[in-house]
């Protein structure tokens, strides 16, 4: 029987799915594995004096999950150093905070390495591996060293950036040749799949097959359009859970004569959460009749607080949400209420519920899971309005939104008041067409087109990945694995 593999820096399978996490890979898999027999494998979290190389396996919620703890140097230039100060900044086009040093690049290939030697023992001849994220780009390289012939597919969940920007990053062609080593590339947007194949072609040399195939250094990958969504129907149940319902309550009752806006973001200067507040203050600056009739709350979990940019974010935000509640706030009423903190599943629910506007305003964002979120959390005889950053992989399928460019004040201030008067015909309309949207990318309906593709399969969904799956399994030269898709099955006494 074969198994699916899942690869991924952190395993973050949430004990308590209704709890969530901050974090939307962590919630994309654990919803993806929870649905079927699998393993997922990656860092615990914990680290040790020396690398010890075990594989501990766990059953969180109904997932297995195999763990292996890192050194403190490997969590230094490879998590903190190459995975957080070098690529996440670049590939969200940030090179002013990008940082290149070269022990940060031996950490990041040392730990793939290691993560494949640590997984190819327990790797079945008919298992099918899934490896996520720019943590573990180079891991295939690796375990096909290592003498693995699976089907192994990656899925990259920020977005990737464009030729110019990447060619900054020493060693970028060493990079991208070693996923040449996947099966299957995946991407959230059109947009990012296309920089990508730019690369290959300007750069790298190589040739498009006109079938989402590219070839180069003397390979063959496949690649494709997946854009991730929510798990629709948890989320609605985690909606209309008691706690769902109670947290509605609270803060309509909290916002009574007043409307609520939104945001939820961990706290990353991707979100564009400095020009958010500028935005806000420019609304209120602009419109002097909304001060007291209006609220923003800012929900933003503290993230990579190890790293100096992300400290760095953290003090201005502090800053400028106080600037702004100074100048504006009232006796019985704070512009801004933002708030450090993690709420549970079932409350973020019930708060984009009571919440008029939602402001997803991300710089650049692979996707943009709270976009989605917002959408299915509304009520459909009264829904609120989601204003949406172009920049957001979202923005690609979420055009009724009302898409903003998140840098400009002025354009957000526009935003908001718009969203605020916006007739109920139109909001129905308009969340009609979006919650369709979200519906159709549902995260089963990514895993599922996901996985099918990569074993060979023809997918479900009536977008490109159809034609390119169905042409994959009739040209490709590559051997196929013999997995049946319906019988994707864990035997966890293998590992
Ligand atoms: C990466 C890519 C891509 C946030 N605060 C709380 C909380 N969250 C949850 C949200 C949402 C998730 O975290 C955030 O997902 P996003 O998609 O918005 O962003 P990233 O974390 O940057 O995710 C992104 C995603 O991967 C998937 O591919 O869309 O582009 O950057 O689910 O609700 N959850 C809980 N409490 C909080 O306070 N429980």
């Amino acid at each position: 029987m074969s198994r699916l593999i899942v690869v991924s820096n952190r395993v973050s399978a949430p004990a308590d799915p209704a709890a969530g996490s901050a974090g939307g890979l962590a919630m994309a898999l654990s919803a993806a594995l929870r649905k079927y027999d699998g393993l997922w494998f990656g860092w615990s979290g914990e680290t040790t004096d020396h690398w010890t190389g075990e594989m501990k396996i766990e059953d969180r919620a109904g997932v297995t999950v195999g763990l292996v703890d890192l050194e403190a140097q490997d969590v230094d230039e490879y998590y903190n150093g190459y995975a957080n100060k070098t690529l996440w900044p670049l590939f969200h086009h940030r090179v002013d905070l990008t940082q290149y040093e070269r022990s940060y690049g031996e950490g990041y290939e040392r730990v793939n390495r290691r993560f494949a030697e640590v997984l190819a023992p327990a790797i079945q001849p008919d298992d099918v591996i899934w490896i996520h994220d720019y943590h573990m780009i180079p891991m295939a390289r690796d375990l096909r060293r290592l003498g693995i012939t699976n089907r192994i597919g990656f899925f990259l969940h920020t977005p990737w950036p464009t030729r110019q920007l990447l060619v900054t990053l020493p060693h970028h062609r060493r990079l991208v040749e070693s996923m040449f080593d996947f099966d299957l590339i995946g991407f959230h947007t059109r947009e990012w799949m296309d920089l990508f194949t730019d690369y290959v072609v300007t750069e790298a040399r190589g040739e498009v097959d006109g079938r989402g195939g590219l070839d180069c250094f003397g390979r063959h990958v496949q690649t494709g359009v997946f854009p991730i969504g929510i798990d629709v129907d948890g989320f609605l149940e985690a909606r209309r859970s008691t706690l769902g319902t109670r947290t509605y309550d609270r803060m309509a009752a909290s916002a009574l004569f007043r409307s609520m806006i939104v945001g939820v973001d961990r706290l990353d200067y991707s979100k564009g959460l400095e020009e958010r507040l500028l935005g806000y203050e420019q609304f209120l600056q602009d419109n002097p009749d909304q001060r007291g009739e209006v609220f923003l709350l800012q929900v933003t979990p503290i993230s990579r607080d190890d790293v100096d940019s992300y400290q760095d974010i953290r003090a201005r935000l502090d800053a400028l949400a106080g600037r702004i509640n100074g100048a504006f706030a009232d006796m019985d009423w704070a512009p801004i209420r933002y708030l450090n903190r993690t709420y549970r599943r079932d409350q973020l629910a019930g708060i984009y519920r009571a919440s008029r506007v939602g402001l997803v305003t991300p710089l650049r964002d692979g996707m943009n899971l709270v976009a989605k979120e917002y959408v299915a959390a509304q009520n459909p005889d009264d829904p609120g309005v989601l204003i949406l950053s172009r920049f957001a992989g979202a923005a690609e399928q979420m055009g009724e939104a009302l898409l903003v460019n998140p840098y400009s004040r002025e354009e957000l201030s526009e935003a908001i008041q718009k969203a605020l008067t916006m007739p109920l015909a139109e909001r129905i309309r308009k969340w009609t067409a979006l919650m369709d949207v979200v519906r159709k990318t549902d995260v089963a309906i990514w895993r599922d087109n996901y996985v099918k593709a990569l074993v060979g399969a023809p997918v479900s969904d009536d977008g490109v990945t159809l034609e390119r799956a169905r042409e994959q399994a009739q040209s490709t030269s590559k051997p196929r694995s013999k997995v049946r898709w319906a019988g994707l099955k864990l035997s966890s006494e293998r590992t």
